[in-house]
């Protein structure tokens, strides 16, 4: 199990090495390493990816509540620890695929989602039913979810419940960070952050990698 895992992390490490990441590359704008449209020979590849969370109350031994330090921010005792999360968050695909991507928020009242470095992203998508009939899109509007509250959507947010889909040819390869601005902060050198610039948590960084093999 520790021999595969560790092959993971050398393959993963070396994938990187050799093709770097999307924000490495700077695709040129106009002419994007993923594209909008696909080909109509193209090889289709569907993925479902499930929003997540992982929450704790860290406790010490005995089971008593503790202050903790998050990240270099200190965090008071009872202080819930909690981080959105895309299931699956690696997705390889091969140069000249059309990914057709299905997002499904489980938890958290909203996301949204771009491809670093590209158009990609679910400003406008479609939101789909269980059996892909198109209901609506992502474009700003009130939250369908009345308990969540009077903040009105932005255009590209889903909400809880909700599944949003898109898809994209992969023309070049390379690493491309898929991200959920509402829960990450990216700081002035591309960094992903879980705090924003203010010490703000975003309960981020929330982060998938798409890698196009050649
Ligand atoms: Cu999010």
């Amino acid at each position: 199990m520790f021999k595969q895992k560790l092959l993971f992390v050398v393959l993963g490490a070396a994938i990187a090495a050799t093709y770097g990441t999307a924000a490495a590359q700077s695709p040129a704008k106009g002419k994007a390493g993923l594209s909008p449209a696909c080909s109509a020979n193209a090889p289709v590849r569907d993925y479902l990816v499930t929003v997540g969370e992982w929450d704790t109350v860290p406790k010490d031994r005995e089971g008593k509540a503790v202050a903790y330090n998050d990240r270099g921010f200190a965090r008071a005792a009872n202080s819930k620890l909690e981080r959105y999360n895309f299931d699956p968050s690696v997705i390889i695909v091969k140069r000249g695929d059309c990914v057709n991507l299905r997002i499904h928020d489980l938890k958290g009242s909203h996301h949204n989602v771009t491809i670093e470095g590209t158009e990609i992203g679910t400003e406008g998508a479609a939101l789909i039913d269980d059996a892909g009939k198109v209901l609506s899109k992502a474009v700003a509007r009130a939250n369908p979810n009345a308990f969540e509250g009077p903040e009105k959507l932005k255009a590209g947010e889903f909400v809880r419940g909700e599944q949003v889909a898109f898809k994209f040819q992969a023309n070049q390869p390379g690493t491309y960070r898929m991200i959920c601005e509402v829960h990450t902060f990216v700081g002035p050198k591309g960094e992903l952050r879980g705090y924003d610039d203010k010490g703000k948590p975003v309960q981020g960084p929330m982060v998938a990698y798409i890698t196009v093999l050649p």
